[in-house]
């Protein structure tokens, strides 16, 4: 038996592994995991399927034309290097640039080794999935708190009132608040008679456990926020005296949410005025209330701002680092207190893309600026890629353009463990060892835990002498990369010495435990460091002399131009379309497992009922669903879970492609939800895409019609899985 960590979510349960001749028989829950006690979603044992996966690329693998072929880690390698050199030495070191995705959170040696790699390239085309997903809340704690990563988690096992806006955690297993079980989590707040309210477009798994569901037109919780803000200020509702003289420009804020009262806002939002009268009123008067937002808030075209009036919410209302609002974690590496010493804060809009004109952030520009840093002509223009753990021609607005301009690069690498819609474009495709067989340790996870832990997992399968880990693959290609000749193997060998383990553990015994690996060691089902501690923000502000400031400029600028227009304008008739997770989906790439694919299909298109009738709909019909961007053909889900006017998609589906090896996922192809968001819908300050609340119109399609799509959708193309002269 052996204990880990499961490496696929957020939530970073304790793994039980039984293992018998290095096979993975079971993967069970950890009664003794401090955190999670048991608890695992249904994708835990789904490890043992990926382990298992005969798609899963075991070598590396070199593209002729469309011919795939296996090689020797030294030949990839070398082609890798020799490729990005070659692009270098001709267009300069920004003509490479580089896309890490989600997994890099998940999987130490990326986090140690990828980011450095990253940021080694020395180019300003570094891309990741943050400007998909966190980037307006790194952007509001930067401005606000000093910190790009100095974000607030609520105190979930002590909180009386959470507020839930634009986050699905009952699914999600909860993002940027590392708390597994969150169902049970968020009955026993409604067990000590708290609290429980949903803000969603969506009556979504977690509303269903909540007290309250509040359905906000998509988009517009900006303003939901403001007149909340607006009745505080009216009412006299709001104290600072927790912070003290620490918070700056409340009378800004004041000024900026006076001509913003809820009956100003509720025909935009479509939450009437007394709901979020009565909303603000029982958040502020709650001692113990926090309020939550994730991926829903972000993903729009306020999503900075509805991000800062939150945070807003929950300072003015003295819910921000206090016991049982959002508070602040002391965790056993601590990264971000580590960075700010050396003064390594963040930083904004030091460069611009080329074409769009996004503003960079801590080193990267948006994914939605890719595709035309791609295509365009002018000096700066990508022309080789590597890409890390990502596929981000399912999960980058407007997809199917970064598909097109992904075939046009002059070289590119992927390091993934799978050919998919993405990595179908690579020359090269460096594959990883899988998850079970490296050691973990959640580095960034535990920065945003509700409680503090430490738990390190050795590897619990022996991984094949031929693989190589991430961080071991990059380390060798750092050395060919970047030390002159005589010095490559000396350099990539001392990469190599300094594994993540090395870095962890030096990182645990300079961190506020002094903890070591060893320590980690003895303990292996991880250890408790206690409840999260108040005050831990103001001590670090006045450490270092700062202040929170309440009302930055850039967002105060924009709140005054943007959010009263936007208040009295006519909602519109429109459809809008907005993004769903499934518990058994993990992003675009976990639709390769057969066991999670059974059932129910579940790539459909949520419609309420009432717009079903209008539209002549039935579940089971097929639809077409077209916005500015592209047209996509979809089957339809009637259900009273959606708000009238607003229709749903899970993302990361679209399997239908040419060229890849992914033989399950191609029976379930769905379509991509990417393939209809636009890389030019954006949250204005940051560049975020803003998936969600874009305009569409649907349409039935007849039978002959579908089966046309069907056909493009249905196209089988895995001949790489059964050519064995290539594999
Ligand atoms: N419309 C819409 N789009 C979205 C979202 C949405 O809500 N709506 N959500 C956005 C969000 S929040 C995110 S984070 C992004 C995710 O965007 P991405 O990170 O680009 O996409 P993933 O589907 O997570 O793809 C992960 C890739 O990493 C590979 N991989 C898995 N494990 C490892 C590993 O250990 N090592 C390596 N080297 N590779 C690995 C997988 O094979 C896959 O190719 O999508 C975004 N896109
Ligand atoms: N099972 C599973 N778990 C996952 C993932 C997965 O793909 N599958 N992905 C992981 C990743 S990368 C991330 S970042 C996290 C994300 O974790 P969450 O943020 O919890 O993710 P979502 O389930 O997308 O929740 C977003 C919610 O926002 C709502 N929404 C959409 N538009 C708006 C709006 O304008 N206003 C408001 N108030 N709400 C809106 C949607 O209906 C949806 O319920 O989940 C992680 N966990
Ligand atoms: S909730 Fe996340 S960490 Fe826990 S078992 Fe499921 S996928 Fe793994
Ligand atoms: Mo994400």
């Amino acid at each position: 038996m052996a204990f880990a960590i499961c490496p696929l979510c957020e939530a970073a349960c304790g793994i039980e592994v039984e293992i018998e001749s290095d096979r993975i028989r079971t993967i069970r829950g950890d009664i003794d995991d401090p955190m999670s006690r048991g608890y695992v979603c249904p994708k835990a044992s789904l490890l043992a399927d990926l382990h298992n996966d005969p798609d899963r690329l075991r070598t590396p693998i070199v593209r002729e034309g469309s011919r795939w072929q296996e090689v020797s880690w030294e030949i990839a390698l070398d082609r890798t290097a020799h490729g990005l050199t070659r692009v270098r030495r001709r267009h300069g070191r920004n003509a490479v640039g580089i896309y890490y995705g989600n997994p890099v959170a998940h999987n130490l040696g990326l986090m140690t080794h990828g980011l450095t790699f990253a940021h080694a390239l020395r180019t300003r085309n570094v891309y990741s999935a943050s400007s998909a997903d966190q980037l307006p809340q790194m952007l509001v704690a930067f401005r606000m708190f000093g910190h790009l990563a100095r974000i607030p988690v609520p105190d979930l096992d002590r909180t009386d009132f959470i507020l839930i806006c634009g986050a699905n955690p009952v699914v999600s297993n909860g993002s940027l608040m590392t708390a597994p079980n969150m169902r049970q989590r968020l009955k026993a707040i409604r067990g000590r008679g708290g609290r429980v309210v949903v803000v969603d477009p969506r009556r979504t798994e977690t509303a269903e456990v909540a007290d309250e569901h509040i359905p906000i037109r998509p988009g517009t919780d900006a303003l939901l926020f403001a007149s909340m803000l607006n009745v505080l200020f009216a009412e006299g509702l709001t104290r600072q005296d927790t912070l003290g003289d620490r918070v700056r420009h409340v009378d800004v804020l004041a000024d900026v949410v006076r001509d913003l009262p809820p009956e100003r806002t509720a025909r935009a939002t479509g939450v009437p005025a007394a709901t979020a009268r009565r909303l603000a009123i029982e958040f502020a008067t709650t001692e113990r209330a926090a309020g939550y937002g994730r991926v829903g808030l972000c993903t729009q075209p306020h999503g900075t701002l509805a991000c800062w009036l939150l945070q807003a919410l929950n300072l003015v209302t003295g819910h921000l680092d206090q016991v049982g609002g959002m508070m602040f974690t002391t965790p056993a590496v601590n990264v971000i207190g580590l960075l700010s010493m050396l003064g390594l804060a963040g930083t904004f809009d030091r460069w611009r893309s080329s074409v769009q004109h996004l503003p960079e952030f801590g080193g990267d520009l948006p994914i939605a600026a890719l595709a035309d840093e791609i295509e365009t002509g002018s000096e700066g223009r990508v022309r080789g890629l590597v890409t890390m753990a990502g596929n981000p021609v399912l999960s980058a607005p407007n997809g199917r353009r970064l598909d097109g301009a992904l075939a046009t690069l002059d070289f590119m690498v992927s390091i993934d463990p799978y050919l998919n819609e993405t990595t179908r474009h690579a020359h090269v495709i460096l594959p990883p060892a899988p998850p079970l067989s490296r050691g973990h340790y959640p580095l960034p996870l535990y920065a945003f835990s509700v409680r503090n832990v430490a738990k390190y997992s050795a590897a619990v399968v022996h991984r094949h002498a031929h693989e190589r880990h991430d961080w071991e693959i990059l380390s060798e290609l750092a050395g060919r990369l970047f030390a002159p000749p005589p010095l490559r193997r000396a350099t990539a060998w001392c990469l190599r010495a300094l594994t993540p383990e090395r870095l962890v553990d030096a990182l645990l015994r300079i961190g506020p435990y002094g903890l070591s690996l060893n320590a980690l060691r003895r303990s292996p089902h991880g250890l408790d460091l206690g409840p999260l501690q108040p005050g831990r923000l103001i001590a670090q502000l006045e450490s270092a002399d700062r202040h929170i400031d309440i009302a930055p400029a850039a967002f105060v600028s924009e709140a005054r131009t943007q959010l009263a227009s936007h208040a009295d304008r006519d909602p519109g008739s429109d459809l809008v379309l907005i993004g769903r997770r499934q518990v058994l989906s993990n992003n675009s790439w976990m639709h390769n497992i057969d066991r999670s694919m059974r059932g129910p299909e579940r790539f459909t298109l949520q419609v309420h009922p009432d717009d079903a009738s209008r539209l002549d709909l039935s579940s089971g019909d097929r639809v077409r669903v077209e916005s500015d961007s592209g047209t996509i053909t979809v089957p339809v889900e009637v259900t009273i879970a959606m708000t009238r006017g607003v229709v749903s998609l899970p993302h990361g589906w679209g399997h239908h492609r040419d060229g890849m090896r992914l033989s399950v996922a191609a029976q379930h192809a769905g379509a991509s939800l990417n393939d209809v968001t636009s890389e030019r819908h954006l949250d204005k300050l940051s560049g975020n895409a803003a998936f969600n609340g874009v305009p569409v119109r649907v349409q039935p399609v007849s039978p002959r019609e579908w089966e046309k799509d069907e056909l493009m959708y249905r196209r089988k193309p895995n001949v790489e899985c059964t050519d064995s002269t290539l594999w």
